[in-house]
């Protein structure tokens, strides 16, 4: 009978060497998949799931897309809230709309995330344990009709300013998304220009309601950009990526350039004394935003953080029996499908 220490060692050569071949082909693979990656970066060319990418890449593709369609599931809540209250049946019909629309988006948003080989529950259970980040804006009450109105002009505005150059977003998956997404956000700004208009230029009770929503979603709105340049220690590497196309501080100039006109045709003003036109630049100067604000909503401080959480937690539990019943559903239409139909 061999030695132990002989027989093991007889054995563990060959698997030595034939870890160390797979690891060579494994550096092998990964140095041609790099190189093939930086090319297509190279050629803004797109990015397609099956294709070899860095870890750091697809870990920040899946942070971004969850966190955006965790944006679009609990942004239905300050606008949901506003169902049944609205002022009028087409108002009505019209705000449904645009809450499913925003569903819709989070379901595109969760199915290219999970193109990056997280399952899409555990992009779920990180919203639901409260790991995840969601658009600081909606941590912000909707308190009257005219909030529905400022929610669909500043934040679906900004929504559009940030999304539009996301279309072209080397991810493929995500970059498709966003083009239908963004179609869709066109009209839900268009609807809360609308709802602003009509008040705007109603009764001076109306008016004021409109001027006060539009004070108070103003600033939140120019957060939904992110933090300044210097303080954004993502963009640098997306931009790299083709992920972003433009810095934080780049697309908020961009908004503020396009939301002063459009206040002007509404007849409010923007809450912001050091607003003003830059012809240097050929862009409006406008005043600092409250980031010790905006750092304690990203850390739940937010004036409703918990109770979105709380919100969500709840639907979900209380839609286990729907997703277990069509589960189920599904599983019994699989089994009772002949082969081949
Ligand atoms: N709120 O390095 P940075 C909608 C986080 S939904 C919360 O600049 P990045 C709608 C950031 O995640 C609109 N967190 O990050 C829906 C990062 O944290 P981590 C949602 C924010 O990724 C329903 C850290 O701060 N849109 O329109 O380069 C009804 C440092 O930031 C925020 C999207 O999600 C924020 N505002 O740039 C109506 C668009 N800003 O991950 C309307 C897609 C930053 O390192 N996302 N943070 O822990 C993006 O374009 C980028 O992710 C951002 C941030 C511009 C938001």
């Amino acid at each position: 009978m061999p030695h132990p220490s002989t027989a093991q060692d007889s054995h563990a050569a060959p698997l030595r060497l034939a870890d160390a071949s797979d690891a060579d082909a494994a550096a092998e693979e990964a140095e041609a998949g790099q190189a093939r990656f930086d090319e297509l970066i190279a050629e803004d060319s797109r990015i397609e799931p099956r294709d070899w990418m860095p870890a750091d890449y697809r870990k920040s593709l899946a942070r971004q897309i969850s966190q955006h369609a965790h944006s679009e599931i609990i942004g239905m809540q300050p606008e949901g809230n506003w169902i049944t209250r609205a002022p009028s049946l087409k108002r009505k019909a019209i705000l449904m709309a645009k809450v499913q629309d925003e569903a819709g988006h989070g379901l595109y948003l969760y199915s290219a995330a999970e193109t990056l080989g997280t399952a899409r529950e555990t992009f779920y259970d990180q919203l639901y344990t409260g790991r995840a980040k969601y658009s600081s804006i909606f941590n912000y009450p909707a308190r009257t009709w005219a909030d529905i109105g400022a929610i669909g002009w500043l934040v679906d505005g900004a929504a559009i300013t940030n999304q539009v150059p996301l279309c072209r977003a080397s991810y493929g998956p995500y970059g498709r998304a966003m083009v239908r997404v963004c179609k869709e956000e066109s009209f839900h700004q268009r609807q809360g220009w609308e709802i602003l208009h009509t008040l705007s230029h109603g009764t001076d009770e109306q008016h004021q309601m409109a001027q006060d929503a539009v004070d108070r979603f103003y600033g939140p709105a120019l957060q939904m950009f992110g933090p300044p340049d210097t303080d954004s220690p993502n963009s640098q590497q997306s931009m790299a990526w083709n992920i972003k196309r433009f810095t934080n501080d780049e697309l908020r100039q961009r908004f503020v350039d396009m939301i002063v006109p459009q206040a002007e045709a509404l007849g409010l003003t923007l809450p912001d004394p050091d607003l003003a036109w830059n012809e240097e630049r050929g862009h409006y100067d406008f005043g600092e935003l409250d980031w010790d604000e905006f750092f304690a909503v990203l850390k739940g401080q937010g004036p409703l953080s918990s109770q979105r959480l709380e919100h969500y937690r709840r639907a979900r539990d209380e839609g286990a029996w729907v997703r277990e019943a069509a589960a189920a559903y599904a599983r019994r239409q699989a089994a009772a499908e002949p082969v081949g139909a």
